[in-house]
């Protein structure tokens, strides 16, 4: 799961990023600063690896991982960072955006706008995104007609449908609807993969918010519209979390219950994204490893294979699935085997939350 962070110039993005990473990637808070993307890994925190391992006593406990991009600017020029030009391939392999919204005041870092407006950078952010996406549907729906001219007469029906997708698509987006909002059939679907838009991508939403207003929530934003509807949302202040992200684990959790804050951002915005993507996490034992893994929910048991090796969905025979509770209580595989709890799946099967999954394969 690749998620890159994207937001106005001095938005917090750096911040964030460090926030969730326990980074120390250089957060620049002048103009002129250009520096690299920074890739963090973050894990997946559950106490259900911790169970199994109880049980398997594996040489190694691995969790789920989510990886974070942090998408710098070149230029601070009030302009989104990254939407378009160099970093676009970035964006277009990411499964989904953290879009990272300024609500925080602090004078000695200069709104690129100004003022402090979070729903307007959020709609300008969103405005951006989709505007990305309508000119390469402009751009196809003038390039088409012509391929469709040249095209072999065999290759013609396809191409014409290719050239429909595209028109269906952009008049969706004139429209203000998201391509995940779209109803294309798994036709039409399979001709946006070449462009990959960037609508089509979950958005969790982080509003930094200041340090002294930590209760700071979106619902006094008026984010009635539609488009929106489908958004993650998590509030929280960057700069502080970056700074307890620092500290010892004992410090940081003592400084949490002084300042009345909960959750960490880190689950935040984990929680959020598991949410807005739509995953859950299958577990696999035994004695040299357990580990999670996170798919889609309800993908199909013979992609989720996938996950865990390409070469799985292919040689996928069946699957042996039993819920991480009734293995807790069992005990072992043989006896969630006595009481009839572990079963034999099919391709098809749909993989749910805390599956503990053991894959037979042919390779
Ligand atoms: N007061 C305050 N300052 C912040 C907060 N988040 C970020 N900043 C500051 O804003 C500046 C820009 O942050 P940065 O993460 O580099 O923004 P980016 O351009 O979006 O990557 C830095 O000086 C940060 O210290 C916050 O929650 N509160
Ligand atoms: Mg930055």
């Amino acid at each position: 799961m690749d998620i890159a962070i994207i937001g106005l110039a001095q938005s917090g993005k750096t911040t964030v990023f460090n926030a969730l990473t326990q980074g120390t990637a250089q957060a620049i808070g002048s103009a002129g600063g250009v520096s690299e993307t920074h890739i963090g890994v973050v894990k997946v925190p559950d106490p259900r690896l911790g169970v199994m391992a109880g049980i398997f006593n594996p040489k190694k406990v691995t969790p789920a991982e989510i990886k974070y991009w942090d998408i710098p600017g070149a230029v601070h020029d009030g302009k989104s960072q990254g939407i378009t030009g160099r970093h676009r391939n970035v964006l277009q392999a990411a499964n989904a955006f953290l879009l990272v919204v300024r609500a925080f005041e602090n004078p000695s870092v200069p709104h690129p706008q100004v003022t402090i407006d979070p729903a307007r950078d959020l709609e300008t952010m969103l405005s951006e995104i989709f505007f990305a996406d309508l000119e390469v549907m402009e751009r196809a729906v003038e390039r088409l007609p012509d391929a469709i001219k040249k095209a072999k007469p065999e290759e013609r029906p396809t191409a014409t449908r290719h050239l429909e997708a595209v028109q269906k698509v952009k008049a969706g987006l004139e429209a203000g609807i998201p391509l995940r909002q779209q109803q294309l059939t798994e036709s039409e679907y399979s001709f946006m993969v070449n462009y990959q838009p960037l609508t089509g991508k979950p958005v969790i939403v982080v509003f930094n918010t200041d340090e002294s207003d930590p209760a700071f929530s979106p619902d006094q934003l008026n984010l009635a519209a539609s488009s929106m509807s489908d958004l993650g949302f998590v509030s929280l202040s960057a700069k502080l979390e970056a700074e307890l992200a620092m500290m010892p684990a004992e410090e940081a959790a003592e400084f949490r219950q002084d300042l009345g804050l909960g959750e960490s951002a880190l689950s935040q915005v984990i929680r959020a994204s598991y949410q807005t993507v739509g995953l859950v996490s299958f577990l696999t034992v035994g004695e040299d490893e357990v580990r999670a893994w996170s798919v889609k929910k309800d993908l199909p048991a013979q992609e989720a294979a996938g996950a865990i090796h390409t070469d799985f969905t292919r040689g996928f025979i069946r699957a042996e699935v039993i819920p991480y509770e009734d293995l807790a209580r069992c005990g072992s595989l043989v006896q969630g085997r006595k009481e009839g709890v572990l079963r034999s799946e099919g391709k098809t099967y749909p993989v749910k939350d805390g599956d503990v999954i053991h894959f037979l394969i042919n390779v």
